[in-house]
Formats: structure tokens, C-alpha cells, sequence
């Protein structure tokens, strides 16, 4: 009787006094070998953060160069060359693309599914090997004399500066291999791993938004593998590819580029957007409004990436006919993006609202995706592109959907699977503060942008005309207030593992399966096989301040009760 079972852990606060997959077993190890995804999730984690950090530090030192025309802080144009091409690789490569799912995701999705881990364990333990090892090659860039080329690797360049592309084009083809591991284990793992009664459309949206993003993580991929062992191919033996003095052509890099960095920007975007959905619903208490138009936008969105790529190239020199088919197809990904957003404006029409932090940060995502997407619609189209393309507006676009958007995701998803991670609770009205110092200064720091950069202001620039100053400063002073908010979000999360109570089994009312499970979950994730629930059921369970969290409403009270109500 699984609903018996969960009742009685329930009750017992829900911190059972049992074992979970933290203490099943200890030592250095116990982690370095695991095979539980629970465990790898947690790796991740700590990597990804690692090289936010990495990536943020780098951002701050960009930002206080700039903060004055001319030299600031004592670094040369070289080192501000070197510094945003390294910040763009890390933050782009090492935590925005493998940050929800391989983090989040690896935690998360066999749970969701009710299943005992994904479905080739050892190959999510290799992907987080191949992970650590791309990772590597971006430090040894460091001290191998950086890179200068942007994370983009354009040719010429990248083929004639001494620099060291070698190992940072090592190093992203090794990470595509754990990108392209991932996404296969998750496939397979949703297809074959689902509860019995889990049909497709019984899924939670953020597997659905997980399968889209594995769909393109395995088609787009190897294309950018390829095209960066051409590069080390052309940089090494001079094979005539890409290079124009061999007869190679530079703008076919940027073809194969942008085929796979554009479906890669989705890559970033899906798994928020599947995140955001899950709190939208859960924090306003309604199921979630249009469920399958939800789920098969994320599928629109992951082919319609695929036809996109030329809109980076409208001012590379292609034909005049393919700029304009580029164009108008670039226009047609708004509409499966704005239904998501309908939806979720929708599901929350009505709902009983709650702020706790994770849907603070679900409504950032809103509001900043939705800025960036709109400002999108100015760089796919032809005539304003021209004059936008390669300034400041772009530097604002793809921030406030890369940092905006899947960052404040990133967070929300943290901050709502915290608990069931490592078992406690952090202080909310700390974490909600956080989530608006981060609003905050993030629109401080990139909004400026957008009016700089539609009034001229270059991107990858040193130095600037003064008329530009306020405008820097205003950024650099956003990035500073973001900077502090990011840091109290992370000071809010120690302090919960050094102080705070212990979960409940299920602290938001969520129906999910990862709810019906202890937090943290035990070593198989459930003590019994657990059956397929409405995800989108908030009848199911009721708070109980006893628990502090929610606990399923008997079967037997719903129905038919042959002992008047005593358990
Ligand atoms: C604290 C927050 C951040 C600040 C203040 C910041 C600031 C900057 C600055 C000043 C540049 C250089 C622009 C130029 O010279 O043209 C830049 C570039 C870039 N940033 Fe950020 N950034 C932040 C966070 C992030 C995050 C989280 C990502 C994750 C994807 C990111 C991705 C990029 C990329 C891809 C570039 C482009 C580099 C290039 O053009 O080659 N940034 N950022
Ligand atoms: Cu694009």
C-alpha cells in the first residue's frame, strides 16, 4: 500500500530517520564512482556553479574596466579581449548549456518518472567525466596563453592568432560529447522508464521540455564537433577549409557555427521554460493552462531552431533571398514561445498565488524573457538588424534571455528542489529578497545596453566615446547590484545547510512524483514503485502544519471508508 506507507513518513516530519542516497554510503569514493544520478545531479551542480563563478568574476572585471572611456582598472585591450572571450566560453559552454539539465535534469528526472535512476548510469557518470575534462582544457586555455577569438572561433582569426584555440577548441569538442551523452540517456530514460499510466501526456512539462531540448543536444551537436575539428584541423595542418589564403572560405565557419549555436540557444532556453512551468502551476494552485500546447511548443521550438541559423550572417554577405527567408522563419519562433507565455499568464489568471522564492523567480523569467524575446523581433528583422548588428543591443538580447531568462530559471528550479536535495529548508523571505535584488540589478545592468546600442555603441569595445559613460556606469553599477543579489542567494542556501529545518516530504503541494518521495530521496529514489499521479492535481494533497508541508488526502477518505475515518 504505497499511499499507507507515504503517510506514515509523512508523518514522522518527513526527515525519515532512515537512509537517503547522502549518508547510503561516505567516502571520497563512494562519489567519485557513483552510479546513482541523484549523486551526479550534485556534482554537477558544484561544477556548474564552479565556472559561474569563474564566468562572473571574469563579467565583473569586464564591467569595471568599462566604467570609465580609456583604461580603467589597468587592463590592456588585450586582456579585455581575452577576458570577454573567455567569460562568453565559460558562462556559454560550462554553465549555461549543461546548467538545468545536466544539473537539475540528472536530479530530477528519473524521480519525475517514478523510476529508480536513467536509463545507462554509467554513461551519465562518463558525461560527467567528459564534462570535468572539456572543463579542464578551458583552464588549461587560461594559462596556455588565453583565447581572443570570442567563444564564437570565427575565422580567420582564429586560424592565424597565437592564442591558444587548440585547447579551447579541444575542450568544447570534448564538452559536446558530454552534452550529446546526456541527452541520449534522457531520451531513452523517458521512453522506456515512464510508471505504468504515465502516458505522454501524463508527463510533467519539464520532461517534456528535457526531451525537446536531448532532441536537439543530439541532432545539433556533432555538427559543431565537426566543424571545430576542422578548425583544429586548419589550424594545424593548414587543410584549406576555412582559411581564404589556402582558397578556404570564412563564412562557411560561420554557417557550420551558427547551425548548431543557434538550436544550442534553445539547448539554454527549453529547460527554463519547462522549470518555469512547474512553478507557474504548483505556486498558483491550478493545473497548468493548455498542457499540450505547452508541451508541443517546446517541440516546435527545438525544429524550428534548426531553420534559423542565417539570421546571425545577415550582414556576412549571403544571398539577399536567404536573408530574407531567414528572416521570416526567425519571426515564427515568437509564436510558439508567446503561446507558453499565454499559458502561463493564464494558469495563474484566478490561481491562489504564492511568492514563495522559487515563483519570485518565475515571474523574473517572465518579465525578462519576454524583453528579450520582443527585442529579438528588431535583430531578425533585415532592415534594422543592419544598423543593430554587432552592438550593444545584441550584448542586452542575448543576456536578457541567456542570464535573464535561464538564469533566474536555473535559480528557481534550485530553490524548489532544494529541499528535496539536500533535505532542509532555507529562510523564503531571505530567498525572495535575493530574487528581487537580482531583478533588480540585472535590469540596471542590461537595460542601458539596449538604448547604447541602438544609439551606436559597438560590442566588444575597450574604449567608447563619452557620450556613452552614463550608460556604462549605470551597467556596471547593475552588474555590481547582481552581483550582490546572486551572492545572498548563494549565502541563503549555505546557511540552510548549515542551520536550517529539515523538509518536509512535500513543502510545496507539488503532485509530481519527486513529492511523493522523502526529502532527500532514498538511495532508489522510492521505498515502493509509485503509480503514475496527475501531475496537475492539487486536490490531491493538503497542508498540514504538523509536517510543515503537505501530505496526500487518504484514498480512503475520498471514497468509501470502512473505518470511519481512523487510520
Ligand atoms: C554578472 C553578470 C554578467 C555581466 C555583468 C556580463 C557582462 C558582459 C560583458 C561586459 C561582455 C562583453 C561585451 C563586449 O565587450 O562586447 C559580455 C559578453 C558576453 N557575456 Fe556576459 N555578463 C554577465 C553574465 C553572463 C552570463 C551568466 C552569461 C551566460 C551565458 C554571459 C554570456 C556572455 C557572452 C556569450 C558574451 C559574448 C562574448 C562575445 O561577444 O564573444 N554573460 N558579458
Ligand atoms: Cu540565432
Amino acid at each position: 500500500m504505497a499511499t499507507a506507507t507515504i503517510t506514515t513518513e509523512s508523518g514522522s516530519g518527513g526527515h525519515s530517520p532512515g537512509r537517503n542516497y547522502l549518508n547510503e554510503s561516505s567516502g571520497i569514493l563512494s562519489w567519485v564512482f557513483t552510479l546513482d544520478h541523484k549523486r551526479i545531479g550534485l556534482m554537477y551542480l558544484v561544477g556548474v556553479m564552479s565556472a559561474f563563478l569563474l564566468g562572473g568574476t571574469f563579467a565583473l572585471a569586464l564591467r569595471t574596466e568599462l566604467l570609465t572611456p580609456g583604461p580603467t582598472t589597468g587592463m590592456t585591450h588585450d586582456m579585455y579581449n581575452q577576458m570577454f572571450t573567455l567569460h562568453g566560453a565559460v558562462m556559454t559552454f560550462l554553465f549555461i548549456i549543461p546548467g538545468i539539465p545536466a544539473a537539475l535534469g540528472n536530479f530530477v528526472l528519473p524521480i519525475m518518472l517514478g523510476a529508480k535512476d536513467v536509463a545507462f548510469p554509467r554513461m551519465n557518470l562518463m558525461s560527467f567525466y567528459l564534462w570535468m575534462g572539456g572543463a579542464l582544457f578551458f583552464v588549461l586555455t587560461l594559462f596556455l596563453g588565453g583565447l581572443d577569438t570570442g567563444w564564437t572561433f570565427y575565422t580567420p582569426y582564429s586560424i592565424d592568432t597565437n592564442t591558444s584555440v587548440v585547447s579551447a577548441v579541444l575542450g568544447a569538442f570534448v564538452l559536446g560529447f558530454s552534452s550529446i551523452f546526456t541527452g541520449l540517456n534522457f531520451i531513452v530514460t523517458i521512453h522506456t522508464l515512464r510508471p505504468p499510466g504515465m502516458t505522454w501526456f501524463k508527463m510533467p512539462l519539464f520532461l517534456w521540455s528535457l526531451y525537446a531540448t536531448a532532441i536537439i543536444q543530439i541532432l545539433a551537436t556533432p555538427v559543431l564537433g565537426i566543424t571545430l575539428l576542422l578548425l583544429f584541423a586548419e589550424r594545424t595542418m593548414g587543410i584549406g577549409i576555412f582559411d581564404p589564403k589556402l582558397g578556404g572560405d570564412p563564412v562557411l565557419f560561420q554557417h557550420f557555427f551558427w547551425f548548431y549555436s543557434h538550436p544550442a540557444v534553445y539547448i539554454m532556453i527549453l529547460p527554463g521554460m519547462g522549470i518555469v512551468s512547474e512553478l507557474i502551476s504548483v505556486f498558483s494552485r491550478k493545473a497548468i493552462f493548455g498542457y499540450r500546447f505547452i508541451a508541443f511548443s517546446s517541440l516546435a521550438i527545438a525544429l524550428l531552431g534548426f531553420l534559423v541559423w542565417g539570421h546571425h550572417m545577415f550582414t556576412s554577405g549571403e544571398s539577399k533571398m536567404a536573408a530574407i527567408v531567414f528572416s521570416g522563419i526567425t519571426f515564427s519562433i515568437a509564436i510558439p514561445s508567446a503561446i507558453k507565455v499565454f499559458n502561463w499568464l493564464a494558469t495563474m489568471y484566478k490561481g491562489s498565488i504564492s511568492l514563495a522564492t522559487p515563483m519570485c523567480f518565475a515571474q523574473s523569467f517572465i518579465v525578462l524573457f519576454s524583453i528579450g524575446g520582443l527585442t529579438g523581433l528588431f535583430l531578425s528583422t533585415l532592415s534594422t538588424d543592419v544598423h543593430l548588428h554587432d552592438t550593444y543591443f545584441v550584448v542586452s538580447h542575448f543576456h536578457y534571455v541567456m542570464v535573464g531568462s535561464t538564469l533566474t530559471a536555473f535559480l528557481g528550479g534550485l530553490f524548489y528542489w532544494w529541499p528535496k536535495i539536500t533535505g532542509k529548508m532555507y529562510n523564503d523571505i531571505q530567498g525572495q529578497i535575493a530574487a528581487l535584488i537580482i531583478f533588480v540589478g540585472f535590469n540596471l545592468a542590461f537595460f542601458p545596453q539596449f538604448i547604447m546600442g541602438s544609439r551606436g555603441m559597438p560590442r566588444r569595445y575597450y574604449n567608447y566615446l563619452p557620450e556613452f559613460q552614463t550608460y556604462h556606469q549605470l551597467s556596471t553599477y547593475g552588474s555590481y547590484v547582481l552581483g550582490a543579489g546572486l551572492f545572498l542567494a548563494l549565502w541563503v542556501l549555505v546557511q540552510s545547510l548549515l542551520r536550517g529545518k529539515p523538509a518536509p516530504m512535500n513543502p510545496w503541494g507539488g503532485n509530481s512524483l519527486e513529492w511523493h518521495t522523502s526529502s532527500p530521496p532514498p538511495l532508489a529514489n522510492f521505498e515502493h514503485t509509485p503509480e503514475a499521479t496527475d501531475p496537475y492535481d492539487y486536490h490531491a494533497n493538503k497542508y498540514d502544519p504538523a509536517v510543515g508541508g503537505y501530505v496526500p488526502i487518504p484514498k480512503a477518505q475520498k471514497t468509501v471508508d470502512p473505518y470511519g475515518g481512523i487510520e
